[in-house]
C-alpha cells in the first residue's frame, strides 16, 4: 500500500527510529552546549550536562525555547555553525512583534527538501507530476519549501507564487498542473474562481498540498469538491523548517511528523509539564538533525494531539492531528476561550446558506467585549435572512458557550486572501 519517497526512513521500525533519535539528540545537545551561548547558560543554570541525556525521556531535563528567545537573540546568536555555512535565510514577521529569522545550511535545505518530497509522493506525486506552487515566494517558507521539495522528486515545478488568480488558473489549464500547493484559504478562492471561469473540466489537478494556517475537515471537503482533487494537510513553521515538518499521507488521518529529524512532545501550555500520550496540548519540537539554527524543545504554541497508533499507510512516524489553533490565536471574549476554528466549523456546516468567508471582529464598549461575525451569504441563498441569522447565532452559542452577533453580507463582500487569511480583527488593544 502507498508509495514512499524514503521508505527505509518513513517505515522504519519504531525501536530503530527511537535508537536513531536518541543518538541524534545526544549529538545535538552536545553541539548546542558547545556552540550556542544561550543553551550553555540555561543548561548550566539548571545543572544539566550533555552527558545527562541517556534516554529519550531525559529530553524533559532540557530547557524550552520560545519565540521570544528568537527575538532576543536575533538575528544570528542562536546559530551553531559559522555564518559562512549559512546558505539561506527565511523569516516570519508575525502580526505583532519583531521579526525572527532562521538560518539554513546546505544540509538543512536538503533535509527540508526531503520533508516536502515525502509529502508530494504521499500525495501521489512523482517525476511526471506538474506542481504549481502558489504559496508566496520569499522570506515566507511556503514558496521555496514546496519548490525545492518538488524539484527533489523530479517533478515539473511551476512557480507561480501567489496572486493574479485568473492567470494562475489559465496556467493550471494550459500546463496541465497535477498538484497545487497553496494556503487552504487561497485554494478556496481559486476554487471559486475556477467555477466562475467555467473551466473545471479543463483542470488536470489530482491533489493539493495545503497548510500554513488552520483549516477544518469541512473546508477540506469543499476544496476537494471545487477543484476535483484530494486535499492533503501539510505543517511547518519558519523557526523549525517550512512545509514538511509533518505531512499527510493518502489516509488523510493526521500528519506524519518527520521523526528522524524531530522529536515531538505535548505539554500543558500553562505549566510546561509533559503530558501523557494522546493528550491535547501544546506541540513542542526539538530539531535533532538541524545544523544551522538547531532548537531544543521549541514551544510552537500550536495545540494538537499526537497519535502513536499504527497508520494503515505503513509509515511508522507519529501523526499530529490538525492543530486546533494556537495558544496565541485563542481569543478570550468575556472570559470565555474562543478559537476561530470553532466558528469556521459552524459556518461550514451551513455551507448551503453561507460561504466560509468570514471575519471575527472583537472590540470593547463600556468595558464589555463585543463579538461580531461577518459572514457572506452563499450566492444561491434565497431564504429568510433573519431566520438564517438566528439559526447561526443559536448554533454558535451552543458551540462557544457565548453569544456572538452575526451579520450576513452579500457574496464577495469580504476581501479574499492569497496567503494566510486574516480572520480576526481584535480592536480591544486600540483603546
Ligand atoms: O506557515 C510554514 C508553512 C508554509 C507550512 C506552507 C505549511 C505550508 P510560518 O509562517 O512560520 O510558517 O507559520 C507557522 O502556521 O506555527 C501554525 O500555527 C500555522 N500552520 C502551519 N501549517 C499549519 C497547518 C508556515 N497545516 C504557523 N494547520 C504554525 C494549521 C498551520 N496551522
Amino acid at each position: 500500500m502507498g508509495r514512499y519517497f524514503q521508505p527505509d526512513i518513513e517505515c522504519m521500525e519504531r525501536s530503530e527510529l527511537e535508537g536513531h533519535q536518541l543518538e541524534k539528540l545526544k549529538w545535538q545537545v552536545k553541539r548546542v552546549y558547545e556552540n550556542v551561548q544561550m543553551y550553555r547558560e540555561r543548561m548550566d543554570e539548571t545543572g544539566v550536562k550533555p552527558e545527562d541525556i541517556k534516554t529519550l525521556e531525559d529530553i524533559s531535563k532540557l530547557p524550552f525555547t520560545t519565540k521570544q528567545d528568537l527575538r532576543d537573540y536575533y538575528p544570528f546568536q542562536l546559530l551553531a555553525v559559522p555564518k559562512r555555512d549559512i546558505v539561506r535565510i527565511q523569516a516570519s514577521s508575525g502580526t505583532t512583534g519583531k521579526q525572527i529569522v532562521a538560518g539554513y545550511t546546505r544540509g538543512d535545505l536538503d533535509q527540508w527538501s526531503n520533508g516536502f518530497a515525502r509529502q508530494l509522493v504521499a500525495a501521489d506525486g512523482d517525476e511526471k507530476s506538474r506542481v504549481q506552487v502558489s504559496y508566496g515566494y520569499g522570506l515566507f517558507t511556503g514558496g521555496l519549501g514546496a519548490h525545492q521539495g518538488a524539484e527533489k522528486v523530479g517533478a515539473m515545478v511551476i512557480p507561480t507564487s501567489s496572486g493574479n488568480t485568473e492567470r494562475q488558473i489559465r496556467f493550471m489549464c494550459d500546463l496541465g498542473s497535477t498538484h497545487l500547493c497553496c494556503t487552504p484559504s487561497y485554494a478556496m478562492y481559486l476554487g471559486e474562481t475556477v467555477k466562475e471561469m467555467g473551466v473545471k473540466n479543463q483542470l488536470k489537478l489530482r491533489a493539493g498540498i495545503f497548510g500554513a494556517e488552520p483549516w477544518t475537515e469541512e473546508m477540506r471537503k469543499q476544496i476537494e469538491e471545487a477543484l476535483g482533487i484530494r486535499a492533503h494537510d501539510v505543517y511547518g513553521l519558519t523557526e523549525i523548517m517550512g512545509p514538511g515538518v509533518s505531512y499527510e499521507c493518502e489516509m488523510q488521518q493526521g500528519m506524519h511528523i518527520c521523526e528522524d529529524m524531530f522529536i515531538a512532545e505535548i505539554i500543558d501550555p500553562d505549566t510546561g509539564e509533559v503530558l501523557p500520550q494522546g493528550s491535547f496540548g501544546e506541540l513542542v519540537i526539538s530539531t535533532i538533525t538541524k545544523e544551522g539554527q538547531p532548537l531544543l524543545r521549541y514551544r510552537t504554541r500550536d495545540l494538537c494531539t499526537l497519535d502513536y497508533s499504527p497508520c494503515e499507510c505503513g509509515r511508522t512516524h507519529v501523526r499530529m492531528k490538525k492543530p486546533a489553533g494556537r495558544t496565541d490565536d485563542m481569543l478570550i471574549i468575556r472570559g470565555v476561550n474562543v478559537f476561530p476554528s470553532q466558528i469556521e466549523e459552524v459556518l461550514l456546516k451551513n455551507s448551503i446558506e453561507v460561504s466560509p468567508n468570514y471575519q471575527i471582529i472583537v472590540d470593547r464598549v463600556n468595558n464589555t467585549d463585543t463579538f461580531d461575525i461577518n459572514v457572506e451569504l452563499s450566492p444561491k441563498f434565497n431564504g429568510d435572512v433573519e431566520a438564517e441569522k438566528h439559526k447561526l447565532e443559536t448554533q454558535l452559542r451552543s458551540m462557544l458557550g457565548i453569544g456572538a452577533k452575526v451579520h450576513l453580507l452579500r457574496p464577495k463582500s469580504i476581501v479574499r486572501s492569497e496567503g494566510k487569511a486574516k480572520r480576526v480583527i481584535d480592536n480591544r488593544n486600540l483603546h
